[in-house]
């Protein structure tokens, strides 16, 4: 058995968790009044409320015993001190480095780390203005009007989660769009619709040798060459963001319009760097600064304030109580805002891929769960679709209600719906509908006492689902800010008590070298013997059945 899991930090959860199962969420607020003064906390326009979890301040108190066994102070401190904490690929992690002011200072092997940020974002502000003030233009002298960013995973979803959620600040003349997929279909239906004189491409790739991006950003060169007639339009209308400059060079893109990027940022930490340009291309440096700040300010709470009222820190324990002591598998994030429509999809990458591993820091096998399997959808949508195994299924799904009081859309009374909706499921989950509720409803429906008992048990509602509710004043771009720092600094929490590197992600490696491997037996079309009698099936019969 792993030291954790002998602990008595964990023996005394694991021993609590026993009583707490029995108890009910309406018990506890009925016993105490002040359990949403007691169990909130803020932070510049953001309310946390995690009173509706099932826990009582004793398992808030156990739960902090076994952070504080992990030495999380510790590990905070390595990592903002730039100590390489990515232990199996030599790394620092640092992407709080991407928010830190000017003249602020954080080290890698002893350098000052913060000017270079502020000068390659100096590079990302000149650039972005004079694309968007129609100074840089294409290689036939129109102005762009179209950003099409190729690249995928930690180089997309970060860019296109926020480019969505800052659409109300967005440039009108400027349309984002973003390529990941290597079917062509995500090229092709993208391309058909643009203008080659007016498009911008933006290569988004750390290594610059990842196979869809490179795929896809091959296929746009073609295009554009083939439209504009020469080679020479490449510079004009192809931009790299990437830590492998030489390739970047290869490609075709000049170095003015090549912006750099460091090995001691990870992909899924990225898109405050310069990864970030097609989010400043649309809503302009100084929203983007403003969200560099609400992280800034994340940052900043994480690593000062007391952890009792440390959101990451909650966030991360109430995660760990649930994975770890209730044997809850699957995480709901809910944001009642269209805007956010990507951050679940977005958070599936940070925390699934940061924390998804099943060997600890000193590669022993782990005998605890290291994660849930996350899944989201934008309120109300998901309401009609998969709510109803929250309400009723057979197993825990513990859920992060996202919402802002404030909406960029004043009409009619949608907001006031929206909300409504989002307070209304949280509590549900929590009360559910107790048999006497469910009677009452039926007999006021006049139902006959036949009928009455075969509905019964179908209108019961379990509750004692628990939820986290994530109140901003408004989704603006310092609140995205801290939304994503704090989600971050969660994932870190949890990876230290886990004892998990949640920097490196070597199942993402895998699927890269498999593909490279497999391409040239699809390409030569030759019967294949050599793998399971699986794969050589499938290959085989796409090669007899492919024209
Ligand atoms: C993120 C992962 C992964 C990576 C992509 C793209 O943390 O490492 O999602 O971002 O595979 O890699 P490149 O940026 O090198 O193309």
């Amino acid at each position: 058995m792993s030291d954790l899991v002998q602990s008595p930090a964990w023996k005394a959860l694991a021993a609590h968790q026993a009583g707490i199962k029995k108890r009910s969420l309406r018990e506890l607020f009925c016993e105490d009044s002040k359990r949403f003064d007691k169990l909130s906390v803020q932070l510049d326009g953001l309310l946390l409320d995690y009173s509706k979890n099932l826990l009582t301040e004793e398992t808030l108190e156990l739960l902090l015993k076994l952070v504080r066994q992990s030495k999380l102070d510790d590990w905070t401190a390595k990592m903002f001190g730039g100590e390489k904490i990515n232990s199996s690929e030599h790394r620092a992690a640092l992407h709080m480095a991407l928010r830190a002011p000017r003249g602020a200072s954080m080290l890698v092997d002893g350098v000052d780390i913060v000017p270079e940020v502020h000068q390659v974002l100096d590079r990302v502000r000149h650039f972005s203005e004079a694309v968007r003030n129609g100074v840089l233009r294409g290689y036939t002298g129109k102005p762009f009007k179209d950003v099409v960013s190729i690249g995928i995973g930690g180089s997309a979803l970060g860019s296109l989660m926020v480019t969505e959620a800052l659409k109300p600040y967005g440039n009108l003349k400027l349309n984002a769009h973003f390529i990941s997929n290597v079917d062509a279909a995500n090229l092709t239906e993208t391309l058909k619709r643009l203008d080659p004189e007016s498009t911008l491409f933006i290569i988004s790739s750390k290594t610059f040798t990842t196979l869809e991006t490179l795929t896809n950003a091959r296929s746009a060169r073609d295009w554009l060459v083939a439209n504009l007639g020469s080679d020479g339009a490449i510079e004009k209308h192809f931009v790299a963001v990437s830590a492998n400059l030489v390739e970047a060079k290869k490609f075709g893109i000049s170095r003015e319009y090549t912006f750099e990027l460091w090995d001691w940022v990870g992909g899924r930490y990225s898109f405050w760097s310069a990864m970030g340009l097609s989010i400043v291309l649309y809503v302009g440096m100084d929203n983007f600064e403003r969200m560099l700040a609400g992280a800034h300010a994340m940052d900043n709470h994480f690593r000062e304030t007391p952890l009792e009222r440390n959101m990451p820190v909650i966030l991360g324990m109430i995660g760990i109580w649930y994975a770890n002591f209730f044997g809850a598998t699957t995480y709901a994030v809910l944001p009642y805002d269209d805007y956010l429509k990507y951050f679940p999809t977005y958070l599936q990458q940070l925390e699934m891929e940061s924390n998804g591993k099943c060997v600890d820091r000193n590669g022993q096998l782990v005998d605890y769960a290291t994660g849930m399997v996350l899944f989201g959808e934008a309120g109300t949508n998901g309401q009609h679709s998969f709510y109803q195994l929250i309400h009723q299924g057979t197993q825990m799904v513990p859920a992060d209600f996202i919402v802002s009081v404030d909406s960029h859309n004043a009409m009619g009374e949608h907001h006031a719906i929206l909300v409504a909706n989002c307070f209304a499921q949280a509590e549900a989950l929590m009360l559910g509908k107790t048999m006497e509720e469910a009677r009452a409803e039926l007999v006021a429906q006049g139902l006959d006492d036949g009928e009455l008992e075969l509905m019964l048990p179908h209108k019961v509602l379990p509750g004692n689902r628990p939820s986290n509710t994530l109140l901003f004043d408004q989704m603006d771009p310092y609140s995205m800010g801290m939304l994503v720092a704090l989600y971050e600094h969660k994932v870190f929490v949890q990876s230290v008590v886990w004892n998990v590197n949640p920097f490196d992600q070597w199942g993402v490696e895998l699927g890269k070298q498999l593909a490279n491997k497999l391409l040239p037996e699809i390409q030569e079309g030759r019967h294949v013997v050599v793998h399971d009698s699986s794969t050589n099936g499938l290959i085989n019969h796409f090669i007899e059945r492919s024209v």
